[in-house]
């Protein structure tokens, strides 16, 4: 598989280096903050989401000392969202009363994150996302939403530019997962082949996971040059594995979803080829993360995937942030809003994956 690294378009969510409060003045009773992981822990889309409580988990547990000395102690939540947006609002629901929670790293679907954030907003409980790209996530502009990783449009733009410039493609097939997230970049893509003088030949929406023969017969028929598969790797992967199976010889290519271990996992031999773009960073890419690689795995006894080291730079946006309002307050407990207003007004913050 080659993937290539697409975009960081971030939005505005730095912070400046913590300084120190005099005296805690946390009560006994009132001194627990949580941060909570929002991601699918259970089912198909979990080596993800488990990556992204991994990193949330890891930064709390290394980074909380600063607020822990001044009388707090920084508590860490994993939620399962289980990739479905009901679940993830659900969630939401019962979590935003309690109190004590002042930031959310989730989710890995922007199609439970829209919703899931709304509820989040009812309180000004913030949220961080390391992983989703769907433009709408930010673009709704609630003032607690915001995300470390890049979005759709760059990211779709970015492959159908690989996939005329550099593939020479003159046709593609596009699939979308019927997701805010799938169909919205398969949609990017193709507005932007089509821009590029390619023909798109077929986009067709599906929700199947088990058995494409009926999405498979009109693409072989078809026989673009290039599909792409708007969606995550549980899902395209098994697509991937049965149109090769049926003869299709076209160039395989999808988003930052297909970027999983579980990709040539499922796809096996029609893994080989596939191209896809991504929002999340080489684990290598930054100097801080060397020692995140070592860590990570004396932990987890597993390998780093994509977006851990994004939920850890969430994270340490947020930890930071009550940080910043902790300075300002004399050590009070701060309020959601406060937190929210500071992850917005600080800039620059520097984190594992650079600043932020
Ligand atoms: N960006 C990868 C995860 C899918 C999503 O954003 O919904």
């Amino acid at each position: 598989m080659k993937k290539f690294k697409a975009l960081a378009l971030v939005a505005a969510i730095a912070l400046s280096a913590p300084g120190m409060v005099n005296m805690p003045t946390a009560s006994a009773q009132g001194n627990v903050i949580k941060i909570i992981s929002h991601s699918p822990l259970s089912g198909g889309q979990s080596v993800l989401g488990i990556a992204i409580r991994n990193g949330a988990e890891l930064a709390v547990k290394q980074l909380a000392k600063p607020i822990e000395d001044l009388g707090f102690k920084v508590q860490f939540q994993a939620e399962d969202d289980q990739a479905k947006p009901d679940v993830g609002v659900a969630n939401a629901r019962r979590f935003i009363t309690d109190t004590t929670i002042l930031g959310v790293v989730g989710h890995l679907n922007s199609g439970v994150a829209i919703p899931s954030s709304e509820v989040y907003k009812e309180q000004d409980l913030v949220m961080v996302s390391p992983a989703n790209t769907n433009p709408a996530v930010t673009d709704r502009k609630l003032t607690n939403v915001n995300r470390v990783c890049g979005r759709d449009d760059t990211q779709g733009a970015f492959g159908a530019d690989y996939a005329v410039k550099t593939l020479k493609a003159k046709s593609v097939y596009i699939i979308g997962d019927t997701t805010a997230y799938g169909d919205g970049v398969a949609a990017a893509f193709g507005g932007a082949v089509q821009k590029l003088g390619a023909e798109v030949l077929g986009f067709e929406r599906t929700a199947e996971k088990s058995n494409f023969d009926a999405v498979i017969t009109p693409i072989v028929a078809a026989n673009p040059d290039v599909v792409y598969f708007g969606g995550i790797y549980d899902q395209a992967a098994v697509f991937f594995k049965q149109a090769r199976e049926k003869g299709l010889k076209s160039q395989f290519m999808g988003p930052d979803g297909l970027d999983s271990s579980d990709t040539a996992k499922i796809a096996g031999d029609a893994s080989v080829g596939l191209i896809y773009t991504t929002t999340a960073n080489p684990v290598d890419a930054f100097p801080a993360a060397k020692k995140f690689l070592e860590d990570y795995k004396a932990e987890y006894k597993i390998d780093v995937q994509p977006y851990a080291v994004e939920a850890y730079a969430s994270t340490q946006v947020i930890l930071n942030a009550i940080q910043t309002v902790l300075k300002a307050n004399g050590g009070k407990m701060p309020t959601r809003k406060e937190v929210a207003a500071a992850v917005r007004a600080n800039k620059d913050v520097e984190t594992i994956m650079g600043k932020r």
